[in-house]
């Protein structure tokens, strides 16, 4: 079983991450893992932390000579910002500094106050900050790094930004594997690609939208989808509840900051549909094997991979901290106040769908963890191996 925790708060020193149930002889290839870690912290609309922060991930545990060893595997991040924020974030000193006492609607301040009888709620937004989004990324790159050795790839893409939508013929330009790691880099760099759209024209329309917003004191959501491929039938089960990979993969989406709505395949527009329209029908050819010709399902039935493509799409809401801020309470002096204004971004679709392809990359390499197995990569492709055999008699 794959296992990991996160730890750290936004501007405090660092954030951390446990991962537990690794394979031995797993390549860490620490470029990788910082290219996912850059493309997450870029896109048009993040706000002036992000040009703060480096995002390089420093490995203080279960690696050597480049490969994991079995032991657990620590991973941390160190928050650049923290320089300024020392004696607000000091463990023992008792700074009066950025006391946050006007709850901002739509993010947990108010009801984590409630909750931990805090009346300074930067002992909330610290910890329920998307910051932590970052080490959860490091930790996704290496499940991404694990899934590669058994073929299965992922990407995401930005399908929405606000009411703008990419026109859905268009594919992503971005190639998968290897070939698409090493752009990476190079495609950050270049506007167009900031918002992760495969259709420039929406791209450059939601850019416009962005501005926009920032304007206005505004904040913008969003859609995106993330594919996985080259899944075998057989991942996860229908056996018992918490053994259903759609459960899974939907319950980590979910956990991102601000996603509000999961859907794996056509799920929602095929509730109101006759079932005849919905199910994908089954067919088999000997090279292929059983095989559909469509994919409505999105890869899962029954909580159980069916060979086709996962996809999964995540919905976003608008970030709650809003620059022309909501109507609020103070939770002191009990008066009507307008929310605390912290620095924050304007849009993070294009950073939580990098987010969400590396968190679905952990539930994916439990699932294989769980079918496989093995104390080894080794073992683990060898059972792989006898499994694909086993289901090409089938
Ligand atoms: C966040 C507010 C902003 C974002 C942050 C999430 O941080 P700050 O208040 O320091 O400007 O930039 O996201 C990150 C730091 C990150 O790495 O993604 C929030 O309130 O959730």
């Amino acid at each position: 079983m794959l296992r990991y925790f996160t730890s750290g708060e936004s501007h405090g020193k660092g954030l951390i991450a446990i991962i537990e149930g690794l394979p031995a002889g797993l390549f860490i290839d620490q470029q990788v893992i910082n290219s996912y870690l850059l493309k997450r912290r870029m896109g048009y609309g993040r706000g002036k932390r992000m040009f703060i922060e480096k995002d390089q991930v420093d490995i203080l545990s279960g690696v050597r000579r480049g490969y994991t060893i079995g032991s657990p595997v620590t991973l941390y991040i160190e928050n650049k910002d923290w320089e300024n924020w020392k004696d607000i974030m000091d463990p023992f000193i008792n700074s009066q500094e950025k006391f946050v006492t006007m709850p901002r609607p739509g993010h947990a301040d108010l009801a984590g106050g409630i909750k931990y009888d805090h009346h300074d709620l930067r002992n909330v937004l610290e910890r329920a900050s998307a910051r932590e989004t970052a080490i959860r990324t490091a930790v996704g790159a290496i499940a991404i790094l694990l899934l590669k050795n058994i073929s299965i790839e992922l990407y995401s893409y930005v399908v929405s930004i606000g009411n703008v939508h990419i026109n859905s013929d268009i594919l992503p330009p971005i190639t998968l594997g290897d070939q698409y790691l090493k752009k990476l880099n190079k495609i950050i760099e270049t506007d167009e690609y900031m918002l992760n759209m495969p259709d420039m024209k929406a791209a450059k329309q939601a850019a416009k939208i962005i501005e926009l917003a920032k304007k206005k004191g505004d904040t913008l959501g969003g859609v995106f989808e993330i594919r996985i491929t080259n899944v075998p039938a057989g991942l996860g089960s229908y056996s018992q509840w918490d053994r259903k990979l759609d459960g899974r993969l939907a319950w980590a989406l979910m956990s991102i900051q601000a996603i509000k709505g999961v859907e794996i395949g056509d799920g929602v527009v095929n509730s109101g549909k006759y079932g005849s329209l919905v199910h994908d029908e089954i067919y088999f050819s000997r090279n292929k094997g059983f095989y559909r010709k469509t994919n409505r399902a999105g890869g899962i039935e029954g909580g159980v991979t069916n060979g086709e493509e996962i996809i999964l799409r995540a919905y976003m809401k608008p970030i709650s901290t809003l620059y022309n801020p909501l109507r609020s309470v103070d939770i002191l002096t009990k008066k009507t106040v307008k929310a605390t204004v912290e620095r924050s971004d304007i849009c993070a679709v294009p950073a939580a769908s990098v987010v969400g392809e590396t968190v679905s990359a952990i539930e994916l390499a439990n699932a294989v963890m769980e079918k496989f197995g093995g104390d080894t990569i080794k073992d683990l492709k060898n059972n792989y191996n006898a499994y694909i055999a086993r289901v090409k008699k089938y």
